[in-house]
């Protein structure tokens, strides 16, 4: 049995309880034949055994009071997962599905994206099951602030800096960020990103990740000598990640027709309002359904699932894990989909993916198609160490530039190791690639 088969045995037996964690190491081994036969010196350092195992778990208590004076417990986490390349980097999730086994496909997930960004980053992720929907602004706070005083004596601006994700937006963190510059007595602000602008910030962190999916995307299809502009797009999801992409979207000339929450999705024939539905689930924190209100013409159907239905020429998954099947991507394929650009972590089945790639879909894979986000962090990162704050044209100007520069190190490692034009396996390698060498070069840690 090869060494690749053989350390994916090893590592399924020993976290066979968190089957989203076995899904995203499978998806990488699965590129790593071809690397793994040319380095010897991989075998030898065991890097396959050590990439999967976490450097560090944190798992912990957050006791909170909610408005009727009733004590809640809900469980945090931190997984410091990788930090060969830089200090830990990587959102927290604030979701009740949360438990060990997504926190760890997230962090291994962030390992290799943070790679290719090309950036000093290490990869770490971390969360609670704490459900945000429905809570007031003072359980919101309450909650952070006690999430926060365990926290802050893991993390700092050169060991650990968390930033968001779902359920984690700028609120959240201003509340995380306040109590963690009140226990320490020091505005050490690159501890954290998504800041406010007013406390350090970084313009364009907000859109960050929305923009650099479109960038990556229309890089793809430019690469394949198709225009973005004129085509029909469906979104799913309608947090940061999905909204800030509807925008780009339909700046770049192409037209969003559908977008979702958990609750269901709006069907929009004149190409959906982005301004109504962000402001509708991002400031006024309501369903999706009420966008109907104010767009009688378009429609809404309950249950998230069946968005992959509407025909459309590009595909977004940027809602959550495991959101397009076999199934769905059979029935996107059906109704002609060109491309498919992953917004979200993990979106696609392992299936899903191998389906795609058969039937010759442009396939922007999440580590290298969402990378923007956290690109950005980094840059935001290196503004609150410069104690300097740069312009909206220099950080999107960055951010293209890094989103580009992906997309070319994916296509060539692609081709070095045989697998033509296949952004999943270019992604996995370049993103392994840089990782690996990092864990050799320092020993055998
Ligand atoms: P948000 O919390 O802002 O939005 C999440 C969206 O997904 C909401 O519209 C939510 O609906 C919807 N959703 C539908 N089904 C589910 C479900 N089962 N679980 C959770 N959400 C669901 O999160 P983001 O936009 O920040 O994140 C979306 C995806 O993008 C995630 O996979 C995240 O890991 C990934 N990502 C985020 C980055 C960032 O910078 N924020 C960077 C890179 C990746 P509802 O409102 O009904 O809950
Ligand atoms: O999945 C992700 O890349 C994020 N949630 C963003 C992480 C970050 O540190 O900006």
């Amino acid at each position: 049995m090869s060494y690749v088969k053989e350390a994916l045995e090893r590592i399924k037996a020993r976290n066979a309880s968190e089957p989203e964690f076995i899904q995203a190491v499978e998806e990488v081994f699965k590129s790593l034949e071809p690397v793994i036969e040319k380095h010897p010196e991989y075998v030898k350092a065991k890097i396959l055994d050590r990439i999967a195992e976490p450097e560090r778990q944190i798992i912990f208590r957050v006791p909170w009071v909610d408005d009727k004076g009733e004590l809640q417990i809900n469980r945090g986490f931190r997984i410091q997962f990788n930090g060969a390349i830089g200090p830990y980097k990587g959102g927290l999730r604030f979701h009740p599905s949360v438990y060990i086994g997504i926190i760890k496909f997230l962090g291994f997930e962030q390992i290799f994206k943070n790679a290719l960004t090309g950036l000093p980053i290490g990869g770490g992720k971390g969360g609670s099951d704490f459900d945000p929907k429905g809570k007031s602004e003072d359980e919101i706070i309450r909650f952070c602030e006690s999430f926060m005083l365990e926290l802050q004596r893991h993390i700092g601006p050169d060991t650990d800096v968390p930033a968001g994700d779902i359920g984690v937006g700028a609120r959240e963190i201003g509340y995380l960020y306040g109590q963690y510059r009140r226990i320490r007595g020091a505005f050490e602000n690159g501890v954290i990103t998504g800041k406010g602008i007013v406390y350090g910030g970084s313009l364009i962190r907000p859109e960050a990740t929305g923009y650099g999916l479109m960038y990556f995307v229309h890089e793809m299809l430019n690469y394949n000598g198709v225009e973005l502009a004129g085509k029909t797009i469906v979104i799913s999801g309608s947090g940061n990640v999905a909204t800030h992409a509807a925008e780009k979207a339909h700046e770049l000339g192409a037209k969003v027709v559908a977008m979702s929450d958990s609750s269901g999705y709006i069907y929009d024939a004149n190409g959906v309002d982005v301004d109504a539905v962000s402001r509708l689930k991002n400031v006024e924190r309501k369903r999706i359904s009420e966008y109907l209100k104010d767009h009688p013409t378009a429609e809404f159907t309950e249950g998230w699932q069946g968005i992959w239905s509407i025909p459309c020429d590009v595909a977004l998954p940027c809602a959550t894990q495991n959101d397009i099947d076999l199934e769905k991507a059979k029935l996107l394929v059906l109704n002609g989909v060109l491309a498919v650009g992953e917004g979200a972590n993990m979106p696609c089945t392992n299936e899903a993916i191998t389906y795609f790639l058969e039937k010759g879909i442009y396939l922007a894979p999440a580590k290298a198609a969402n990378a923007g986000g956290v690109a950005t962090s980094a840059l935001e990162m290196s503004q609150n160490s410069q104690r300097l704050y740069w312009s909206r044209e220099e950080v999107d100007t960055k951010l293209k530039g890094i989103m580009i520069s992906i997309h070319q190190h994916a296509v060539e490692a692609a081709e070095s190791y045989g697998f033509g034009y296949n952004l999943v396996a270019g992604a996995n390698i370049a993103g392994f690639k840089r990782v690996a060498d990092a864990m050799v070069q320092q020993g055998k840690y």
